[in-house]
């Protein structure tokens, strides 16, 4: 039964630091780097800390481009995307039924072109004035989290990325957040878009989502940390320390 008074006084401690901490219920930083390679789809879920984050690789239309495709790789860098996309355009054809003629009798004609996306990174694809917009979204399946830093891999000291919270957006240049400048203002939600950037010197970005580090709540006390309710969450904190008592009891059991 010693060890089970451990057990006690460890979760009664713990539960003490979560009520000073108010609803907050734990940091977790989530490594994206490896060698899977590029996958046939669009997402990968990991997990660290009894957290899952689900990934998924995704491009927005530029200028009506269509049949838009995204594929999501894993590098010793990170994570980045590659996207195949099509796009309508004209081209000056000689009339139909003739292989060869001067420029002032070319006529106009439809023409669909396909893109294939060779490069690796997250970035903005353009060809010819039509692109797609590369992004990765990470989906914490309802879960509310607080970004508190992401890491960059392979990316210039002018590369932007930008980050999309709550249709609030914040522009992060050299491949890493500042967790103060950039998300302390924001609440915490379950859903996060990364997506390409345009760097500081006019050009595209291009980078690897390397990791993530965030806080996280007890998914069932209730309000966040940004709202000042303290009391119900510190209580629900106090049932979540008696749940894991039953567990470790049933385990040794
Ligand atoms: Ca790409
Ligand atoms: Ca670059």
């Amino acid at each position: 039964m010693a060890i089970l008074r451990k057990v006690v006084e460890a979760c009664v401690g713990v539960t003490m630091g979560l009520m000073a901490a108010q609803a907050s219920a734990g940091v977790v930083t989530i490594n994206f780097t490896g060698n899977g390679g590029l996958k046939s789809g669009n997402n990968m879920v990991f997990t660290s800390g009894g957290v899952s984050v689900t990934v998924t690789a995704g491009a927005l239309a530029l200028n009506g481009e269509t049949n838009i495709t995204s594929r999501i790789g894993q590098y010793s860098e990170g994570l980045g995307n590659s996207t195949n996309y099509s796009y309508t355009t004209t081209e000056k054809v000689c009339p139909s039924g003739k292989s060869s003629c001067k420029d002032k009798d070319k006529v106009n004609k439809t023409v669909i072109k396909n893109v294939t996306d060779n490069d690796h990174a997250v970035d903005n694809v353009m060809e010819d004035g039509h692109g797609v917009r590369e992004f990765l979204k990470l989906d914490f399946a309802g879960l509310n989290v607080q970004i508190l830093n992401i890491d960059f891999g392979y990316h210039d000291k002018n590369d932007a990325a930008t980050v999309n919270i709550n249709n609030n957006s914040t522009t992060i240049y050299g491949g890493k957040a500042d967790p103060i400048t950039n998300f302390s203002s924001y609440s915490a939600t379950n859903l996060y878009w990364i997506l390409a950037g345009m760097n500081s010197g006019g050009g595209s970005s291009d980078w690897k989502l390397k990791s993530i580090t965030f806080s996280f709540e007890d998914p069932n006390s209730g309000p966040n940390p940004q709202e000042d309710v303290p009391a119900p969450a510190a209580l629900s904190l106090l049932g979540l320390g008696l749940t894991g008592l039953g567990f470790v009891r049933r385990r040794r059991g």
